[in-house]
Parts: structure tokens; C-alpha cells; sequence
């Protein structure tokens, strides 16, 4: 498509921030506090609306409940809005207490399955004050050792457990479920890919798609056909965007692998799957454990932009007419001068005619915004990961 196109399509791109991003975070050896971190989920949408600010992109943040939960969730959608974003989807959290040490909607006790049953539906009750469409489904579940449950059992509690969460959404709510192969499960998890995510959500219905975290599966797994297989079945539901050295790394996403972003973005851009009505929603799950939170985002929706641009000037006349011609090399060139092409110089004259500075991670460092948060928020606790 011609740059033109590119830019047009471009202006209707939009990527979603975790509220967790702007907390600190770690490993299991140590997290590292930074200055200026939010207490509270106030401070962290605040953040993120300075990641909007300066990128034009970025206007829905997704919370974690319960670590971003409030007493009045509509007064904080208020706040959202007053300054330029709006809450995205409502995460469920059924891994850190104590009674999910087993699992949770697979748990062999019934009374535990109630508990993390009732704790999503109290994520809907979220999602009505919020005004958020998606209840995003992450589950720990699984088993470390043969024999420790029977897998097939886990699956028909699963099932089940889901199906009560799905009835309790409304109409024009959604559920995605997210895959993860290993962790903190190491023999077998009860949602490990996307077959199994696909099989459950087909089950429940068509307002229950499959999200895809690029950090959760084996090295060397062909991201891009999973993408192309679910947008074939319209069953693609958001995106876990973040990169991956080893295991789940939530690394800033396109910092390890930036053409396998471009090879994913190819895939979304052929579908037309672009469009924010696509029903695909891209979000980022990352964590910042050394570098600054906020800049951080910016950077990774750079990348996430930067991949976009160059799918999206990918010459799809030429490339179909190489793959019908069987032209293997032609076909392979027209892809690698899309990605080659230096998009930078593009995105800057776009931002430009939207009114922003040319260079956000330059904007947003000049703007003061770092130095006021170190400056004021010097009482309270962080909030965050495990908060
Ligand atoms: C966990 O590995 C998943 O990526 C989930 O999306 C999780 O809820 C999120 O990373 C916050 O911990
Ligand atoms: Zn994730
Ligand atoms: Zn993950």
C-alpha cells in the first residue's frame, strides 16, 4: 500500500496499556523500586494517559483485579476520562491467594471452584462500572507432577466452571482466554495453547475468543499461522504483546524479535483485522523491571507502530502475483523490502498532522512529568505486581 494508505490506516490503530506495567515489578530475586511509582490505580491510569499523550495511540488501559481495585469503580472511569483514556479490559486474578495453590476453576474442592467462579463474576460487576466489554480469562492452573490430578477431569471442571462465568456476562460483553504453556505449572498446564483455549471458547460461544500472548509458548513456535488460523475462524480476541528471550519474559515488545512482530502484524494487516471494530483488541503485557515504566510504553508502542507501518506498506500486488507465479524469491523480497524500509521518518510526519511531537520518547522525557511524580508521590506504598 502506498505510504498515504499506510498513514490513513495508521490513524485508526489503537493499543491497549496494562495497568501493572506502571508498578514496580521484578523477578523472584529482586524488585527494584523506582522513583515516582503510582500508589494507587489513580496514579497509574495517569501515567498511562501520559504514554497517550505523547504517542496518540494508546487510549484504553486494562486493570487487575483485584490488585486495581477501588471502592468506586465508576468515579474512577471518570478519572480515566478527564484525562483522555478509558479502561479497557478487566483482568481476573485467581493465582495469588493461598486457596488457589492447587488451581482455581479447575480445582478438584468445589468449594474452591465457587470461590474463583464468584470472583470473576464480581470482575463483571467491574466491567458494568466501568464500561469495559472484555473480561480476560489468565489461569495458573495446572498440575506439577503425573498423576497429582486427572488432567481429563480438570478439563471438564474447566468447562463447567467457565460456562457459569459465561452466562453471568452481559450480551454485548466478551470473555478471552489466554494460553500459556508452562508456568508457574511445569508438567501440565490446564490452558496450555491455543487449541485448547480455541476448543473451550467454541464451546461457550461467539463473545468467547482466544488471547494471544506472544511470550507464552515454546521457542521456535510459528506465531503468525497460530494468528492467521484464529482470524480465519474469527476467533482471534486480543493480544498479549511483549518479547521473549527464554520464557515469559514480558520483555518491551519487537526487543527481541522485531520481525517476528512484522511477521504477526503481515498477518493481521492481509486479514484486515487492523481496524479497532476488527474485534481484535492489541494490548501489551509487559513488565519494567529495570527501566523507566513510562517511557518503557512508549517505546514498546513505537515498536508495536513501527511494525505496523512496515506490514502495512507491504506491496500485496506484487507479493500475490510472486506467490501465483511461484516465484519463491520475488515473493520472500517483496516482504523483506517492507520490512527493511525505515518507517521513522513516516510515523513522525503523521504525528505531526495529528498535532504531537515528532519523537514521543523525546517529548515525554523534556516534558518535566518524571520529575514531578519523583518529586510528589513521596508518601505511601507502590502500587503494582501483588499489590
Ligand atoms: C501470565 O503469564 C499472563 O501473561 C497474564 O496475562 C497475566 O495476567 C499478566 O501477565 C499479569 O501478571
Ligand atoms: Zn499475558
Ligand atoms: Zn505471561
Amino acid at each position: 500500500m502506498t505510504p498515504d494508505a499506510a498513514k490513513a490506516a495508521l490513524r485508526d490503530q489503537t493499543i491497549e496499556l496494562p495497568s501493572w506495567a506502571f508498578g514496580n515489578s521484578g523477578t523472584r530475586f529482586k524488585v527494584f523500586g523506582q522513583p515516582g511509582v503510582p500508589r494507587d490505580p489513580y496514579e497509574k491510569l495517569a501515567d498511562a494517559a501520559q504514554v497517550h499523550r505523547y504517542t496518540g495511540i494508546a487510549p484504553r488501559v486494562s486493570l487487575h483485579i483485584p490488585w486495581d481495585l477501588v471502592d468506586d469503580f465508576s468515579d474512577l472511569s471518570r478519572h480515566a476520562a478527564d484525562l483522555g483514556v478509558s479502561i479497557g479490559m478487566i483482568n481476573s486474578n485467581v493465582f495469588q491467594d493461598d486457596d488457589y495453590m492447587l488451581g482455581s476453576l479447575c480445582h478438584p474442592d468445589a468449594a474452591v471452584r465457587r470461590k474463583a467462579i464468584d470472583h470473576h463474576k464480581q470482575c463483571v460487576d467491574v466491567m458494568r462500572a466501568t464500561g469495559s466489554a472484555d473480561l480476560k480469562v489468565w489461569l495458573a492452573d495446572g498440575l506439577n507432577y503425573p498423576g497429582q490430578d486427572s488432567i481429563r477431569a480438570r478439563q471438564d471442571r474447566l468447562a463447567e466452571s467457565l460456562a457459569e462465568i459465561y452466562a453471568a456476562l452481559d450480551d454485548d460483553q466478551r470473555m478471552v482466554l489466554e494460553y500459556k504453556f508452562f508456568e508457574p505449572a511445569f508438567y501440565s498446564t490446564d490452558v496450555p495453547d491455543w487449541g485448547t483455549s480455541l476448543l473451550h471458547c467454541m464451546a461457550l460461544g461467539e463473545r468467547a475468543n482466544v488471547v494471544l500472548d506472544t511470550g507464552h509458548h515454546a521457542p521456535g513456535t510459528n506465531i503468525e499461522f497460530i494468528v492467521a488460523q484464529l482470524l480465519r475462524q474469527g476467533r482471534l480476541g486480543a493480544f498479549d504483546f511483549n518479547s521473549r528471550f527464554y520464557a515469559d519474559d514480558d520483555l518491551m515488545v519487537g526487543a527481541a524479535d522485531p520481525f517476528q512482530l512484522f511477521r504477526i502484524l503481515h498477518e493481521i494487516v492481509q486479514a484486515g483485522a487492523l481496524a479497532p471494530d476488527s474485534g481484535v483488541n492489541f494490548m501489551l503485557d509487559q513488565c519494567h523491571n529495570i527501566e523507566p515504566k513510562i517511557p518503557g510504553q512508549i517505546r514498546s508502542v513505537m515498536n508495536v507502530q513501527e511494525a505496523t507501518a512496515k506490514a502495512l506498506l507491504v506491496d500485496s500486488d506484487a507479493l500475490a502475483a510472486a506467490q501465483r507465479a511461484g516465484d519463491v524469491l520475488g515473493a520472500h523480497g517483496v516482504l523483506m523490502d517492507a520490512y527493511n524500509t525505515d518507517t521513522r521518518p513516516l510515523l513522525a510526519e503523521l504525528r505531526e498532522e495529528q498535532g504531537l511531537a515528532p519523537d514521543p520518547m523525546a517529548a515525554y522525557a523534556t516534558s518535566g512529568y518524571a520529575e514531578k511524580i519523583a518529586a510528589e508521590r513521596t508518601s505511601g506504598a507502590q502500587a503494582g505486581w501483588g499489590a
